[in-house]
């Protein structure tokens, strides 16, 4: 038998947290023969705390074999406590009403506290995984208190913005879904990110070719796959949640399958124009269990260059309104 890994997961009692935990504890994330210990962490707010002690109690009721232990708290000191994946999902939503820059300045806050714990407490091989939006920003915050962790180990998850680019081009050209190969998210996790097509492929020929429609990979599949959260809050009335968990049993399986090439937020070097102090979208080749390097030299058109360089602006931005934070 392994020994058990430790995952902490914030916002454990929320929506997503819902859908994330039966999955992690049933094997999907790590395997079907890898135990677990989850330790979920909650806001220290009592509605929330008694919301966890329900979906705990539902985590017994599975009787899941891999799930060896569960720990309760909303002390992020006993939840990072030698955490070999620490999973953040929980963030303060927008308000009615709220800027952006409000947003982006309170989550800063839980960010950059929760950067610190992990950082000081999590175990030697932490991963930090962002899922809490702004999910890149977020990340770049808890990655910037961090002394002991490299920066390569906190990925943002941009993983829905994938596969929702993937069933979007299979829909469209009437094949499996399994023939789509090769679609990468590229910037931040917002309308602003780009889907690029130019690299997919439909059954092994260029999905350009296949699909043979510029205008609608330019337009239509563009404006979906960005605005696909606000479509999904308009019609459900509450914003993904089973999907959003789904992409993160994807992101973190793939980032533990050497070879596998799939899109994750990571601190840029520059590539594909990218501003080196952002947390960007790009497409990774996973080399050993955790650990990735980015892929480079995909080509980019003058409309992927545009989209890039607007998606990059977007998380300069971001970058700017919380940096006077990261220093204190
Ligand atoms: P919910 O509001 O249902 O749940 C969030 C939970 O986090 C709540 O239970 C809350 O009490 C908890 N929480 C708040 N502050 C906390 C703290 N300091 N420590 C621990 N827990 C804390 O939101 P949910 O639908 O689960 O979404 C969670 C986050 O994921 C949101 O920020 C959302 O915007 C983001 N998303 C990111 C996606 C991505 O692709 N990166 C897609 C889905 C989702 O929109």
């Amino acid at each position: 038998m392994k020994t058990p890994l430790r995952v902490a997961v914030t916002g454990a009692a929320g929506q997503i947290g819902y859908s994330l935990l039966f999955r992690i504890a049933s094997g999907a994330m790590f395997g079907p023969d890898q135990p677990v210990i989850l330790q979920l962490i909650e806001a220290p707010i009592e509605k929330a705390m008694q919301a966890l002690q329900g979906v705990s109690m539902e985590l017994d009721d599975c009787a899941f074999p891999l799930l060896k232990g569960q720990v309760l708290t909303d002390d992020p000191n006993v939840g990072f406590k030698d955490a070999n994946w620490c999973l953040l999902v929980g963030a303060k939503p927008r308000g009615a009403g709220m800027e952006r820059a409000d947003l982006l300045k309170d989550n800063g806050k839980i960010f950059i506290g929760q950067g610190k714990v992990i950082d000081a407490v999590a175990a030697g091989d932490a991963r930090v995984v962002v899922v809490g939006n702004p999910a890149n920003t977020n990340c770049m915050i808890a990655a910037s208190q961090a002394k002991r962790l490299p920066s390569d180990r906190y990925t943002a998850m941009v993983r829905l913005d994938q596969n929702r680019a993937q069933a979007q081009i299979a829909k469209k050209s009437g094949r499996d879904l399994t023939d789509v190969k090769d679609v990468f998210i590229y910037g931040n996790h917002s309308p602003t990110m780009f889907p690029a097509y130019a690299h997919a492929t439909i059954g092994g020929k260029p999905a350009a070719g296949v699909i043979n429609d510029t205008a609608w990979l330019q337009g239509a599949f563009c404006e979906t796959v960005g605005k696909r959260g606000a479509a999904i809050i308009a019609a459900r009335g509450l914003s993904s949640a089973a999907s959003a968990a789904n992409a993160l049993v994807d992101h973190v399986r793939d980032l533990r399958t050497p070879g596998v090439v799939h899109s994750v937020g990571v601190k840029s070097a520059g590539e594909y124009g990218f501003d080196p102090e952002v947390w960007a979208g790009m497409p990774v080749r996973t080399t050993t269990p955790g650990s990735w390097e980015v892929v480079r030299g995909y080509a980019m058109d003058d409309f992927a260059k545009t989209k890039l360089a607007a998606t990059n602006k977007e998380l300069v931005e971001e970058r700017a309104l919380v940096v006077d934070m990261l220093k204190g």
